[in-house]
């Protein structure tokens, strides 16, 4: 029974599992901005896509002046029309709508959007994309009163071709929904703020007829002189020649394409200066298509395993680590900018950081543009969080689409070391299947990276102080990661003194997350909760006792910086944030940012 359960599944999640692919490295290409001022429209009935029968507005042929998406304007004072765009609030995009009106603060729902634009395209047989770098969680979008198409996931890139639908005057309307779902990626329970809204950049992209619209250039990680990758064009595709060129390194060379507009290249190269946290160098490379040109900065390097060990171009490095939400404690909301990659990632670096976990679902493009100048590697995970529906193939198949989408926008990112499938997900079949198919996707999207996933730790009634990991997922990724929270969720600090450690894989071990909650400036003896004298004293009892794991090769404590969370409800201390950040709300560094930061430039001065 069980086998014919799981081929069925199987079956399912093989035949949907294919996506539409976003351009790449957009900062680069010519784009023209759709941020700032917005009409919102907010429809907690959703009256805008629905009449009163509840039938959709966006499926019938004729839909009629009431949809919102239609942007009609009263013709003359005796038309009925309940909603007028013109005279409606603004908002500011990018940026969620949950802290820039007192009266969104709390809503999740409907929200519609409205951008009126005019476009020229530079060149008579050009083409023009609209790309969305990220809007929570679900969205319709609407040109010209025509719908385009809809997108399901709040953290990852989406666009749409609109060539042949671009006017002179044009009406852009996007409707949103933050709802949280039980059979959503990520479900209803988490522990962060559900931010509504169109929360990262907006763009027209313009590119030739026929464009460079993918490319992944690394190093093959078994051998460091060798460059591997494909270039694949959109439009008039075969038989096009493609050159490769990066100047300092001296590499220049030609490829040529198939009948599907995929060049790919295996070349040998020259030693490079490689990419690491120490010397981030990053190389200018220029890819020229007859009618394209490319240019990207990236970095090279090798990654892999060796049992217990993390090699980077083949030496073994320890990730001193920080976990990160993404977040600006000071705007109180989702980052979204480079300013805020700037702050978040800095403090990192401050910290004494090599590497950085994003936490629990793909950031913006800028935190990965930044890790990579700064030199921190970067774990990226998508939000396959706790308890989500593993028998629904709908849910599989956003998770992989999500996945997929984060593999594809970040492929040549070097910082980028690590794809992470899942965090604290309950030990299952059907979630193993599901994890599984999950991991053979993103090997088959890219061999390049390693795998992991923060996972749990248990303990046996008759030793509760030796904490084992023993979780099939274990097997199927490259990195034992896990989640411990001993002396906070379970116990007091000096529990951890007498702790043991069960870990039998021949693997490299990562704690991917401990911590304690603290109020920054609330100050008291270390066995009293939300003192900074208390985490400061189970990070300092933390770092002891985790190093006795012998495969330990790294750590991102929970977390940089405090964050919005509603399930953290105590009043004077958590008023809504998870308190468990180094640093506080207003960027006050707690205690234990010293103790980590200490032990981070000891590690750091170590020598392998
Ligand atoms: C966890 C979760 C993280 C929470 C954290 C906490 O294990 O992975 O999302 O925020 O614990 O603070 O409880």
């Amino acid at each position: 029974m069980r086998v014919l359960q799981t081929i069925l599944f199987l079956l399912l999640f093989i035949s949907t599992s294919t996506q539409a692919q976003s351009i790449i490295n957009v900062h680069d290409r010519t784009t023209t901005s759709l941020n700032g001022t917005w009409k919102v429209l907010i429809d907690p009935y959703e009256n805008g896509l629905y009449n009163y029968r509840l039938q959709p507005f966006d499926e019938m042929e004729n839909p009629g002046r009431a949809a919102y998406f239609t942007d009609s304007k009263q013709r003359d004072k005796t038309e009925l029309l309940e909603y007028d765009w013109d005279t409606s609030p603004t908002i500011q995009v990018p940026g969620d709508w949950s802290h820039q009106k007192d009266e969104f603060k709390w809503y999740e729902g409907t929200m519609w959007y409205r951008k009126k634009f005019s476009y020229q395209k530079q060149e008579g047989n050009n083409r023009v994309f609209l790309h969305f770098g990220a809007v929570n969680y679900y969205s319709k979008v609407f040109l010209n009163g025509e719908k385009l198409g809809e997108n399901i996931g709040g953290f990852t890139p989406f666009q749409f071709e609109i060539t042949d639908k671009l006017k002179e005057e044009n009406s852009l309307v996007v409707y949103v929904n933050n709802n949280r779902k039980p059979e959503g990626i990520p479900t209803v329970n988490t522990d962060w703020f559900n931010y509504g809204g169109i929360t990262r950049d907006v763009v027209l992209i313009e590119t030739p007829g026929t464009f460079i619209e993918d490319y992944f250039v690394q190093l093959n990680p078994d051998n460091a002189r060798e460059l591997t990758g494909y270039i694949q064009l959109n439009g008039v595709v075969s038989d096009q020649e493609i050159t490769i060129e990066i100047p300092e390194a001296g590499v220049k060379f030609t490829t040529q394409t198939n009948t599907e507009g995929k060049a790919e290249f295996t070349k040998k190269i020259k030693k490079l200066r490689y990419w690491t946290p120490e010397d981030p160098k990053l190389y200018t490379v220029n890819i020229h298509s007859e009618t394209d040109l490319v240019t990207d900065q990236i970095g090279f390097r090798t990654i892999k395993t060796d049992g217990p060990d993390i090699l980077l171009n083949g030496k073994s490095v320890f990730l001193r680590g920080i976990s990160i939400h993404e977040e600006n404690p000071y705007r109180v909301g989702r980052a979204y900018s480079e300013a805020d990659a700037e702050l978040l990632l800095g403090w990192a670096k401050d910290l004494g950081c090599n590497f950085v976990r994003l936490a629990h679902y793909p950031h913006n493009e800028y935190m990965i543009e930044k890790a990579n100048e700064l030199g921190l590697m970067v774990w990226e995970e998508v939000p396959v969080y706790w308890t989500i529906h593993w028998n629904n193939p709908d849910t599989y198949k956003n998770a992989s689409n999500q996945l997929s989408t984060v593999i594809n926008r970040d492929k040549n990112s070097a910082a980028t070391i690590i794809w992470s499938l899942a965090n604290e997900t309950p030990v299952s079949d059907p979630r193993n299947d599901f994890l599984f198919e999950l991991s053979k996707l993103a090997r088959s999207l890219d061999n390049t990276r390693l795998l992991s996933a923060a996972m749990e730790v248990h303990t046996e009634p008759d030793n509760p102080l030796e904490f084992i990991v023993e979780d099939k997922l274990a097997e199927f990724v490259d990195i034992v990661a896990f989640n411990e929270y001993i002396g906070w969720y379970n116990g007091l600090p000096s529990k951890l003194e007498n702790s043991s450690w069960k870990i039998p894989y021949d693997k490299p071990v990562f704690i991917s997350e401990f911590g304690a909650g603290a109020k920054a400036g609330f100050h008291a003896d270390s066995l009293t909760r939300f003192s900074e004298e208390y985490q400061a004293d189970l990070y300092k009892r933390s770092i002891t006792a985790l190093q006795s794991i012998e495969n330990l090769r790294g750590m991102s404590p929970w977390i940089l910086v405090d964050f919005r969370s509603p399930r953290r409800q105590l009043t004077g201390i958590q008023d809504g944030w998870n308190r468990k950040g180094l640093i506080g709300d207003q960027g006050e560094k707690k205690q234990a940012f010293y103790i980590l930061q200490e032990f981070y430039r000891s590690k750091a001065s170590e020598k392998h």
